[in-house]
């Protein structure tokens, strides 16, 4: 992972701005303007150190890694592999996905307005790829519509797309092969401002949302699918997701940025924010509004900005009910409180399981009703419509004063539906330390029992906490190597 200095001294230097990355340090970067004013001014504080306040903060993607780039000349060279790769969405669900560069999403490509760039695409999967750069204003032979402005990216094969960028906002690249994107392909490309937009940011995170069908038995998402039941911040689903950090009284922006099947109303607790950015770039102030849930439809990306004076851990997450769940089928109902299931082949027939192989696999076809020849055609249309029903619907009359006492402790199972969300103290305090990490320190114990697909917590910390989390993160890192640009063949004529 590459610090966030690191990414500073590259972005500066491609930026040309500054000779010397001295001036300021990572910390003066993030440090909020109000404390900045009860800090005494320090000595040898030259006029770069100044114009530095005026530069917008490196975005942070939680769980996912930067892109590395180098300068040939004045171009900024990225290389993304387009592959395979086994992502662990919660501790144990290891999931086959096609990312970029070992994850899925791939990584955040972070440039800064005016920038030149180029973008060296490998296709190492085992089936022709583009990757189209989405709202792009770039040369219509960059723009990666395979068929179109390109030829598909053969497999083993590369494609190298250079443009400038005078845009800025929270852009994505993807394949532009629809079921591609279903496997994961997409990944946050940042155009930076020049100057920092005003109001400026302290914080300032992306979160890519997305969501797979993964059917028992099988560790490849049926593509298919129009029911998702792991929805994901990140690649990853709650608790596993790494909270968003920041200190009591910062200015947080937050880009989110959906590519699926669904549209995605992101709501956060404790806040009310306005939307600065679509996928189209920043808003003006005027259309600025308060809310407190954004929808984020397909292919779309929202800014929203907030001054986080509300301190707590505060829970950002889909609010759509079956998106902030994990596996749902298996939790609930009852067969969700029984400690072994019992085993045979009416649930497997009866649930679709895959044997072996994926839920895209020939022989699997037959079961899943995918079938596309003329057979299909021959099955019978059915409707469980009440409309159709020979028994009209009945009214239901409740009786009001006269319902019988219950105590629900005793009798939940006499409750029609129950259960619903069927939770064990134990397992849920066991997951806590499964997911432990310094992001996580000092949350409310058997938080991670609530925590469920596209969820995560912002944190609005003391700033004590904050610096104590930040060094236990420091220690957790040192040792690490950083991101290095992966190995390539590449002749610059
Ligand atoms: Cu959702």
């Amino acid at each position: 992972m590459s610090s966030r200095r690191g990414f500073l001294q590259n972005l500066l230097a491609g930026a040309g701005l500054f000779a010397s990355t001295k001036v300021f340090s990572a910390q003066e970067m993030n440090a909020s303007p109000a404390k900045q004013q009860m800090q005494p001014k320090r000595s040898g504080q030259n006029e770069a150190s100044k114009r530095a306040h005026g530069l917008p903060v490196p975005v942070q993607t939680p769980d996912i890694r930067d892109l590395p780039f180098r300068m040939d000349g004045n171009v900024k060279e990225f290389h993304l592999i387009a592959e395979p790769v086994k992502q662990e969405i919660v501790p144990g669900q290891v999931v086959d996905l096609w990312g970029y560069n070992g994850s899925a999403p791939g990584p955040t490509i972070q440039i800064t307005q005016g920038d030149r760039v180029r973008i060296i695409v490998d296709n190492h999967l085992p089936e022709p790829t583009a990757m189209h750069w989405h709202g792009f204003e770039v040369p219509y032979d960059m723009d990666g519509s395979p068929g179109a402005s390109q030829d598909p990216i053969a497999p083993g094969g590369r494609f190298v797309y250079e443009f400038t960028l005078n845009q800025q906002g929270t852009y994505f690249y993807h394949s532009h092969m629809a079921m591609q994107e279903m496997m994961g392909m997409i990944g946050a490309f940042i155009m930076h401002p020049k100057e920092a937009h005003a109001p400026r940011v302290d914080q300032d995170f992306a979160i890519v949302v997305q969501e797979y069908a993964v059917l028992p038995n099988s560790s490849v998402p049926n593509s298919m699918n129009m029911e998702f039941n792991w929805l994901t911040f990140n690649g990853k689903s709650g608790p596993a997701t790494t909270p968003l950090l920041v200190r009591h009284g910062e200015r947080v922006r937050i880009r989110l940025i959906n590519l699926g099947m669904d549209h995605h109303p992101i709501h956060l607790h404790g806040h009310q924010f306005v939307v600065t950015g679509t996928e189209g770039g920043r808003q003006p102030e005027s259309t600025w509004g308060p809310g407190n849930t954004i929808l984020v439809g397909v292919a779309q990306s929202r800014d929203v900005e907030f001054v986080a004076n509300n301190p707590g851990d505060w829970m950002l997450h889909c609010h759509l009910p079956h998106h902030m769940m994990n596996q749902m089928s298996s939790n609930v109902g009852p067969l969700s409180r029984r400690a072994a299931l019992p085993a045979g082949e009416g649930m497997e027939q009866g649930m679709g399981m895959p044997r072996g192989g994926s839920a895209t696999a020939p022989d699997n076809g037959p079961s899943l009703g995918r079938g596309m020849g003329g057979g299909s055609a021959a099955e019978k249309a059915t409707s469980n419509s009440p409309l159709n029903s020979a028994t009209p619907m009945q009214h239901q009359h409740t009786p009001g004063p006269q319902m019988p006492a219950v105590d629900v402790s005793k009798n939940a199972n006499s409750v029609p539906g129950f259960p619903q969300d069927a939770f064990m103290e134990g397992p849920r305090m066991a997951m806590d330390a499964m997911v432990d990490k310094p992001e996580n320190y000092g949350l409310h114990p058997g938080w991670s029992g609530f925590m469920g697909g596209m969820m995560t917590f912002v944190r609005v910390l003391p700033p004590e906490t904050y610096d104590h989390i930040m060094q236990l993160r420091q220690k957790q890192n040192a040792g690490k190597s950083t991101e290095q640009m992966p190995a390539m063949e590449h002749n610059h004529e």
